[in-house]
């Protein structure tokens, strides 16, 4: 027979859960859990195909895309309807949206999609619900918001569901570089102290991810799941924050209880009912979301004082796409002033990055 890969998956995590994590033991657990991600890949590889799809494939527009993530009933179609355009279904009971929902928020001159995103119920990362679809929706937006409801402290679990996608929320990828190398085994070497992983334990998990001759080196003082998450690639980094509906339900003692509570999560308190804490949340997800402006000045013009808003690290192909859908295809060449610029008027190609308060004067045929 063949063995049962969520058998063996379950027994690795009990042993890992089982034995305490010290000096002596992180050799072992560092092999244990290289294993059980190369089985979960595995699960994850067979488990691909069988989903039903329909619904998911939504398509990212406007000028940067926020997922709106939380178990059912929370509000989230309340919510996607009270921020945006969309005629979001609410209803009195679990499992009302079975779709994607995009909405258009417009805030200080972006145009941002909501994506109430439904489905995500307890044990969505090994495949209930249909937590496999919206986490594959997931990782491509731009924020992720938790939303929670007053009456429930689950935000932390939901957490947990994301993690076990692949999903790092508020994180950034670690300083990791590999060379693979013809012969010398596998040599370790790091620019910090690695208060958390001995150089052998980094050896082992290599191994268990078939590194036999590499070259690595570590810039950040990483943990044994850092070090895998690398290994594994295919990880994404995502911002995000949390918002707790429904105040309304609660009195001010039990508010300022829930506001301790959550005090780590930094939360943003809101009742859509209420219409309480909504423009603070508006503004809140524009400010996370990075954005910079920039001026145009068509040729012969001082300029506009209407700038475009768009992502951080926006390139000048970007602002092409963003005027007019046929200017990519006659473009010659751009002038820039501004701080990305080496001199004003500067000219650049479509590749060019611009920063924040940039001009820009775009050249077509
Ligand atoms: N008391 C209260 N109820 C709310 C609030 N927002 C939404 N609801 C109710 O919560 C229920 C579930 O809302 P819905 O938007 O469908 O949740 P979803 O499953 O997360 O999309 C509905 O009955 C809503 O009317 C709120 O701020 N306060
Ligand atoms: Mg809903």
């Amino acid at each position: 027979m063949v063995p049962d890969i969520a058998e063996e998956i379950d027994e690795l995590e009990k042993e890992i859960r089982e034995t305490p994590y010290n000096k002596a033991t992180q050799f072992h657990i560092g092999k244990l859990k290289a294993k059980l991600s190369k089985l979960k890949e595995k699960q994850e590889r067979l488990g691909e195909g069988t989903s039903s799809g329909g619904g998911y494939g939504v398509k990212k527009e406007g000028d940067a895309t926020v997922g709106l993530v939380g178990y059912p009933s929370v509000g989230k179609s309340t919510l996607l309807n009270e921020l945006t355009n969309a005629k979001s279904h609410v209803a009195e009971y679990h499992f009302t949206t079975l779709d994607v929902i995009p909405g258009i928020m417009n805030y200080e001159g972006a145009d941002i999609q909501i994506l109430d995103l439904p489905g995500l119920v307890k044990g969505a990362a090994a495949g209930k619900g249909r937590g496999r679809e919206v986490l594959s929706v997931i990782r491509v937006v731009d924020l992720i918001i938790l939303m929670g409801d007053a009456l429930r402290r689950d935000i932390d679990t939901m957490e947990d569901e994301l993690e076990a996608m692949g999903i790092r929320l508020n994180k950034k990828p670690p300083d990791i570089v590999i060379k693979k190398r013809d012969r010398g085994g596998i040599d370790v070497g790091s620019t910090v102290e690695l208060t958390n992983l001995e150089h052998e334990t980094v050896k082992e998990v290599m191994r268990v991810y078939g590194y036999i001759n590499a070259s690595i080196i570590i810039r950040d003082d990483i943990t044994v799941d850092e070090l895998i998450d690398h290994l594994r690639g295919n990880r994404v980094y995502i911002p995000s924050f949390s918002v707790i509906n429904k105040v309304d339900t609660l009195n001010d003692e039990d508010l300022t209880e829930l506001e301790e509570y959550l005090n780590l999560w930094d939360p943003t308190f809101i009742s859509v009912k209420e219409g309480a804490g909504i423009e603070e949340l508006k503004k809140r997800i524009f400010d996370s979301l990075d954005f910079m402006r920039i001026y145009l000045r068509p040729q012969g013009e001082k300029g506009d004082d209407e700038p475009l808003i768009v992502k951080r690290g926006a390139t000048v192909e970007d602002i092409c796409k963003k005027l007019h859908s046929d200017f990519i295809d006659r473009f010659r060449y751009a002038r820039i002033w501004g701080p990305s610029s080496r001199f004003p008027q500067q000219q650049v190609g479509p590749d060019h990055v611009l920063e924040e308060g940039d001009t820009v004067r775009i050249i077509i045929r």
